[in-house]
């Protein structure tokens, strides 16, 4: 029988959390019944490419990679169950899963590793801990990590996005490497729109998300935001995302990929994003 590719944290009242084992990808969050992310309709279940949509999981490589696949390979590996869901005295809902090296990382990436990745699902808040820990008595490794989270929106062009106001941002649809300071208070997406903010605030508060609630993003060790919506033309350039999906979905991503984590050995660090329906 396949082993078990699929773990639900329910926590009653019809609130859920969906993790695919295949890059530990968070693929349904559910609140009161209704869903907070985006996964495509093209998604691909294959056990071999990224899941479309969700919550992907990007070490030790945010972007294109010389070793190996873009956004590194912790996506695209099945991750371990290290503990099953268990209600906690709180009544939310925690599971932990692990990830440490094999011969498939080690063949891209020669540094020993161990992942830690804890959900606890609250009741409107999923929060993600992380952990990365560095076994080796005599090896640094440096890596960017990041939580690549697509959020379900009725229209992206209603959106607003808060907290990136003054801040400095590599936009990736214009000549590469130019660095510009962002000058709105509140960023609105209507084109296509591929952004790394460096060194933001710990809030972002994403408004007219699903049933035109908001969401608040709380981040910790996360220093950087990435904003994505591929729009009509490079979403028709992805094909495990329908044409005319662009509008219903938009990435803000929190992670540390402007510079990368120096991990000596024995050491370990640790990173957070609380999700919050208001
Ligand atoms: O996070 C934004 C981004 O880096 C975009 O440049 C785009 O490539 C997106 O990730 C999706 O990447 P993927 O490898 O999942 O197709």
């Amino acid at each position: 029988m396949a082993a078990t590719s699929v773990v639900v944290l329910d926590r009653g009242n019809n609130t859920t959390c969906t993790i695919n084992l295949h890059g530990a990808t968070v693929v349904s969050w559910r609140v009161n019944n209704q869903e907070q992310l985006f996964v495509s309709k093209q998604a691909v279940f294959d056990g071999k490419k990224a899941i479309r949509g969700g919550i992907p999981f990007v070490f030790p490589q945010f972007g294109p990679w010389t070793f190996g696949p873009q956004h590194g390979f912790a996506r695209i590996v099945r991750w371990n169950l290290e503990k099953a869901p268990e209600r906690l005295a709180s009544g939310d809902v925690e599971a932990i899963f692990s990830l440490m090296d094999s011969d498939f990382t080690r063949s891209i990436w020669s540094f020993p590793f161990q992942l830690t990745y804890r959900l606890i699902l609250r009741e409107k808040e999923l929060h993600s801990n992380i952990a990365v820990y560095n076994p080796s008595k005599d090896t640094t490794f440096s890596f960017n990590l990041l939580l690549h989270t697509y959020f379900k929106v009725p229209d992206v062009r209603r959106c607003q996005i808060t907290g990136l106001q003054g801040c400095t941002f590599l936009d990736k649809t214009s000549n590469e490497g130019a660095l510009y300071q962002e000058t709105r208070d509140v960023v609105t997406i209507g084109e296509w729109t591929d952004r790394i903010y460096q060194n933001t605030p710990h809030e972002h508060i994403i408004t007219n998300v699903v049933s035109g609630r908001k969401m608040r993003i709380q981040k910790c060790n996360f220093p950087d935001t990435v904003i994505w919506n591929p729009w009509m033309d490079h979403a028709k350039e992805m094909n495990d995302f329908g044409d005319d999906e662009y509008p219903n979905m938009v990435c803000v991503e929190s992670g540390h990929v402007s510079s990368p984590v120096i991990l000596l050995p024995g050491m370990a660090f640790e990173a957070s994003q609380i999700l919050q329906v208001m």
